[in-house]
């Protein structure tokens, strides 16, 4: 599967084309505006997101609730575009009182943009550079957690720090925490944790007040995979490199670290490589490791352990204090400028790393178990099942 998306961030719309998708998947309109809805959640979110109610319209790709093997296309209303019917005209003339952004915010595309694409106004980048297309990547990718969830695999995120401030977790890598679904989802922060959501939510209120942002840290889990997705002989193919693209393709990610990631640079083998075991707990003896260090991972394999991955955010670069910068028109020192912004958008980086990380897995089991349609994938996955029993 691939997906194509456009959109800037106050035009009239987000799209979405999705290629390859398996026929005979179903598809819940309401479970993509559900991931659609918690991509627009956290505390520390600006008044965008107020203006903003998002929600998928598929035109194409699905009759009756179903995939028909043909590229789906969905489009999100961007709600906030009657604001900017003038300054974002697809034809016609720039209106004579058009406010231009020409002084780059540092730590945005703005100024980079501005050299690479010999823009005049910073808003031609961050139109396109801006985190608002995100909310067409969590609608293509809702394609492949639906499918993903039909081969068994659930995928969640939580946050463990905004800031300074961070969740007690006594071991997160055992066996992937077993936090309750709820007390994430109804977290302002996705955070399991409600004395650290309210440590996190005070630290937002004090970088509100400062006129400053934040970043944090999250983890996206990844329970139910089979062991053997991905490839080894080929970097391309290495379920590692596809989702640290995955990753680092969300604005601001800075850094992912898999199971004991940097950790374990430091540490000796013997206390980072997982042992393996025999193990008959699902009533099935198969392959265990006593220890999940390694996150999931092995060769660019999945090894049948949960895939735990945590990842970083940096602080969003609009600040309402502006640091310096030069005016792109005057070419003086100037104060960058200052426009709406959110103060931390952390939780909703995890719901579109969740995304993107699902879209990477769908395409490994597709890749190893056909494509075409739901029903012979499953059925290869089932022999797959079958083969390792006996093993
Ligand atoms: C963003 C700036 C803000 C954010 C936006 C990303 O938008 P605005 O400038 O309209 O207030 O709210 O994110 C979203 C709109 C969204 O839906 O996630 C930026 O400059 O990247």
């Amino acid at each position: 599967m691939k997906y194509l998306i456009a959109g800037e961030s106050h035009g009239s719309a987000l799209s979405a084309i999705i290629e390859g998708v398996p026929a005979g998947l179903g598809i819940s309109e309401q479970h993509i505006n559900a991931d659609l809805e918690r991509r627009q959640g956290g505390y520390g979110r600006g008044a965008r997101q107020k203006i903003e109610k998002d929600h998928v319209r598929i035109t194409a790709g699905i009759r009756f609730g179903k995939t028909m093997g043909s590229p789906v296309c969905m489009i999100i209303e961007n709600k906030d575009a009657i604001h900017h019917v003038d300054d974002m005209a697809v034809f016609g003339k720039p209106p004579a009182d058009i406010k231009k952004h020409v002084v780059p915010r540092p730590g945005h595309a703005d100024l980079a943009g501005v050299l690479k694409f010999n823009a005049a106004d910073c808003s031609d980048i961050a139109e396109q550079a801006s985190a608002r297309n995100t909310a067409a990547v969590v609608a293509a990718a809702s394609i492949a957690r639906e499918f993903l969830s039909e081969m068994g695999v659930e995928v969640f995120s939580y946050v463990n720090a905004i800031g300074t401030q961070s969740m007690q977790e006594d071991n997160f890598l055992l066996d992937a925490p077993d936090y309750k679904p709820l007390d994430i989802e109804t977290s302002e922060l996705r955070c399991p944790s409600p004395e650290a959501t309210q440590r996190m939510k005070d630290e937002i209120d004090a970088a509100r007040e400062h006129k400053d942002s934040l970043g944090g840290t999250f983890r996206v889990i990844v329970r139910g995979l089979v062991p053997g997705l991905g490839g080894t002989g080929c970097s391309d193919n290495r379920l590692t490199a596809q989702l640290g693209s995955a990753i680092f393709g969300i604005p601001a990610l800075r850094s992912l670290d898999f199971g004991l990631g940097r950790a374990s640079a430091s540490l000796p083998g013997s206390r980072v490589h997982d042992p393996i075991t025999r193990s008959h707990a699902t009533g099935e003896w198969e392959f265990t490791r006593t220890s999940n260090n390694a996150g999931g991972l092995e060769g660019g394999l999945t090894t049948g352990m949960p895939l735990i991955l945590t990842c970083a955010m940096k602080p969003i670069p609009t600040l309402m204090q502006p640091l310096a910068s030069v005016n792109l028109e005057t070419l003086e020192a100037d104060e960058a400028c200052v426009i709406r912004s959110d103060v931390c958008a952390v939780p909703a980086a995890a719901i579109v790393a969740e995304s993107r990380v699902a879209f990477v897995l769908a395409n490994a089991y597709i890749q190893k178990f056909g494509g075409d349609c739901m029903i012979d994938c499953k059925a290869a996955l089932e022999h797959y099942r079958a083969r390792l029993r006996t093993m």
